[in-house]
């Protein structure tokens, strides 16, 4: 299916995906209220609000990764190029508002770029806009859970495959998954292919802390939208001003942790299932693992993918590798 856009720019738009709120979605999100402790996977932040919430974050003053990619992207972009080679296809993984592979199109010239993301209204519309820019671009949009296993689609050119995974969203995985993901790449990619990856790094506590408990509550309120999301699509009979955000460096794990914690004890409803919650007992919804270097390195190795090059910035505060799969 191709979808105009109202500049009359063509996306390749591919549904990969079922709709929202379909069973597994649900069986999902259930399974997770039952367990013990109780946890949500964090895909399940990313409704069109969710989305929107998570654009905020990444404009809040405490919330460095962001800006710090990005100046490294736009410092690095020749580089990048210049490693990346010519006539590549850029796959944005989770590309959500599509704007810091902007930040490397003009150097790197790709053939095509695939975005790939679970939110299908956030997707299509930040590639809308990303086609009307780059009038040389073939754009093509796959909504897809890239967490789950992925197919390329069809009508796509596919010499050079180069996946983009900006914003440390490897992070969210605990580190046998992130192997394990690497893993499924190493087996969908061709031999050459290359895996520019954005990675946070292991720093100072009180930096982690602050960029997760930002002082305009953005990242509570993101953390917060979920019981919202459980309220409007999932038939949820909660009430959000019952919980709070929650969020802190756990360092043995070199992992933030976000939780939301009730603030009462209580009985809730989602999809007519009953879930109890003492009061302080929490929902565990996310978890955002941080690296060194070499520890990043030594795991991509083990999936099938060698360093080829690396960019930071002058505090070491975060990462981008360039790996090419073996
Ligand atoms: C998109 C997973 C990289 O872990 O920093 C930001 C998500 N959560 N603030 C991160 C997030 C709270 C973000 N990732």
């Amino acid at each position: 299916m191709t979808v105009m856009s109202s500049t009359a720019t063509a996306v390749h738009f591919h549904d990969q995906q079922p709709p929202a709120a379909s069973l597994t979605l649900r069986d999902e999100l259930l399974q997770g209220l039952r367990a013990t402790p109780k946890r949500s996977s964090p895909k399940f932040f990313y409704d069109l609000r969710g989305s929107e919430l998570f654009d905020r974050i990444c404009v809040q003053p405490e919330y460095y990764p962001t800006r710090m990619e990005e100046a490294i992207l736009r410092d690095a972009a020749d580089d990048i190029a210049h490693v990346v080679g010519k006539d590549a296809t850029l796959i944005e993984l989770g590309s959500g508002a599509s704007r810091k592979v902007r930040l490397l199109l003009e150097a790197v010239r790709p053939t095509s770029y695939l975005g790939i993301d679970i939110s299908r209204d956030f997707l299509l519309d930040s590639t809308r806009r990303l086609a009307a820019d780059y009038p040389w671009l073939d754009v093509h949009a796959a909504c897809a859970d890239f967490s789950q296993r992925m197919t390329m689609p069809s009508g796509l050119a596919c010499d050079h495959p180069v996946a983009f995974f900006p914003g440390s969203s490897i992070g969210n995985f605990a580190p046998e998954e992130a192997e394990c993901f690497l893993r499924g790449l190493h087996s969908l990619l061709p031999s050459g292919s290359g895996l520019l990856i954005g990675v946070d790094l292991i720093k100072d506590e009180a930096i982690l802390n602050a960029a997760y408990n930002d002082a305009a509550g953005v990242t509570a309120a993101f953390n917060l939208n979920l019981l919202e999301r459980l309220r409007h699509e999932f038939e949820g009979d909660l009430d959000p001003a019952t919980f709070s955000h929650q969020a802190f460096y756990n360092e043995a794990r070199s992992r933030i942790e976000m939780h939301l914690v009730s603030d009462i004890d209580q009985t809730i409803r989602v999809s007519g299932e009953v879930f109890h919650f003492d009061q302080g007992e929490t929902l565990h919804t996310e978890n955002s693992y941080k690296y060194s270097v070499d520890g990043f390195r030594a795991l991509a190795a083990r999936a099938g993918f060698e360093s080829r090059a690396l960019w930071t910035d002058p505090d070491k505060l975060f990462s981008i590798h360039y790996l090419e799969r073996a």
